[in-house]
């Protein structure tokens, strides 16, 4: 048998390590938190990618993680950010803050938001990739039809104009959550308007500052912002018709739309499989439209896939150049003739080409902070999204060239900085929180997929 490289074994004994087991609606679940220093939960995306590096090492552990992440679902289709576990008091907002309750799945308590749709994606990976075919028949037939229902909620309530692209309503559900593109959209909520009560919550029972370092972390401006929406949604019960209208941040998120149309690909290429060929049509159509719309978003001048702040029915454009606008490449939407004009701007070193590439916000954007947050640093998980976004092209030799030094510095930016939550894009040292199980699983899964040890 071939020796498991030591950076994979690491990998692989943190998501061991992260892995909490749970009796809960007369069933034992197990979970993987994305940290045991802070996040002390199960959060939606980042379970996606723990399923699809834990298929290479133990499919059944993948399908749990699956399982799991779908206990929570809503009657009305939500898969939410957090699934909550019991008794866990060390991350803030907990399930105390949020009015969920008789959303509850029995004893399994969620938030009231959502994240990146990636769960699409993962199940048709870990589906593809198991080796006991029949194991992963029964595991996509069991999951299929609750996936859908999260597919039809955002479809119903993110994208009630059918154009394509999804609303999001709290900085939150984008997985970025303090990246500048949301900086003017949040102003406009002025601090005045929130109650003082909420503010006083926020200050009484913040956390991440204590157990993190507070200079990297969102600050308290955004934090009052953050609960504020969430109070607003909660009084007016978690409404998604009356939210997506009337909630004051709304943004037709360009990372969200374009995982949106990749895992509207994958279910409807998992549907023609099955030889559903209704079914395949309509997620590929979803899929299509969701292009087509982010293609219509191009501006030329400022030669940036741009995107829209839609908060009180007015549609304005967000100019923030942020990681966000790269993410068509993930969605295959990018058009050949735009194709060159993102890989130089990966490229480039007064834009996306830091030494440990790629930054969550440009380089030259006045608001790049390195180590704030979503503000600068690199994160595993937008690599993966770019890699395998570049990999659609990798017929362009310039494209694929790209893709492999990415992949290359992704692995290396891990091997070297150790498993960290994100990391600095100039100096490559590791930031956040440790022992993260994203960093684990997304190595697993590149190293794996791409091949290499
Ligand atoms: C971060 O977000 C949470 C809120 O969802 C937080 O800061 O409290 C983000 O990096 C998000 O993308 C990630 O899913 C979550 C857990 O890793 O942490």
């Amino acid at each position: 048998m071939p020796v498991e490289p030591e950076t994979s074994k690491k990998a692989r004994e943190i998501l061991r390590a992260n892995t909490l087991h749970f009796h809960l609606n007369g069933k034992t679940w197990s979970r993987i938190i994305p940290s045991k220093e802070f996040y002390v939960h199960q959060w939606n995306w980042d379970s996606a990618t723990h399923a699809m590096g834990l298929v290479h090492i133990d499919e059944k552990l993948a399908y749990e993680e699956i399982r799991s992440l779908l206990s929570g679902q809503w009657k009305n289709g939500l898969v939410a950010q957090i699934t909550f576990n019991p008794n866990e008091k060390k991350y803030f907002p907990g399930p105390a803050f949020w009015g969920t309750e008789s959303f509850a799945t029995g004893e399994i308590i969620t938030s009231g938001i959502t994240q990146p749709p990636l769960l699409a994606i993962a199940v048709a990976y870990v589906y593809q990739q198991a080796k006991n075919r029949h194991q992963a028949k029964d595991f996509l037939l069991e999951v299929l039809p609750k996936v859908e229902k999260y597919h039809e909620y955002l479809k119903t309530y993110r994208d009630p104009e059918d154009e394509g692209l999804l609303t999001i309503i709290h900085p939150w559900e984008s997985g970025t959550d303090n990246s500048p593109r949301f900086d003017s959209v949040l102003e406009a909520i002025s601090l005045d308007e929130i109650p003082e009560e909420v503010k006083e919550l926020v200050r009484k029972y913040r956390t991440d500052d204590r157990e993190g370092n507070a200079s990297e972390r969102p600050r308290l401006h955004d934090y009052y912002r953050y609960m504020y929406l969430v109070s607003l949604f909660k009084s007016w019960e978690w409404d998604y018709q009356k939210i997506v209208v009337e909630s004051p941040f709304a943004i037709k998120d360009m990372l969200f739309s374009s995982i949106w149309s990749r895992a509207n690909k994958s279910l409807g290429n998992l549907f023609t499989e099955l030889g559903d060929t209704t079914k395949a049509h309509k997620y590929l159509s979803w899929a299509e439209q969701t292009n087509q719309a982010i293609q219509k978003s191009w501006d030329p001048e400022k030669k940036q896939f741009t995107e829209h702040n839609v908060a009180g029915g007015e549609k304005t454009p967000i100019l923030e150049d942020t990681i966000s606008t790269l993410l068509p490449l993930y969605a295959g939407a990018v058009t050949e003739d735009l194709l060159p004009e993102l890989l130089r701007k990966i490229k480039d070193s007064h834009e996306y080409g830091a030494a440990v590439p790629v930054p969550s916000t440009a380089l030259d954007n006045p608001y790049f902070d390195p180590k704030r947050y979503w503000r600068g640093s690199t994160w595993p998980i937008t690599n993966l999204f770019l890699i395998d976004g570049l990999s659609l092209y990798e017929k362009n030799a310039a494209a694929r060239q790209l893709r492999d030094e990415l992949l290359e510095k992704t692995r290396k930016m891990i091997q070297k900085g150790g498993f960290f939550e994100y990391f600095h894009p100039k100096t490559g040292e590791g930031v956040g929180f440790g022992s993260f199980s994203w960093t684990a699983a997304i190595y697993l899964y590149l190293s794996n997929k791409y091949m290499l040890q």
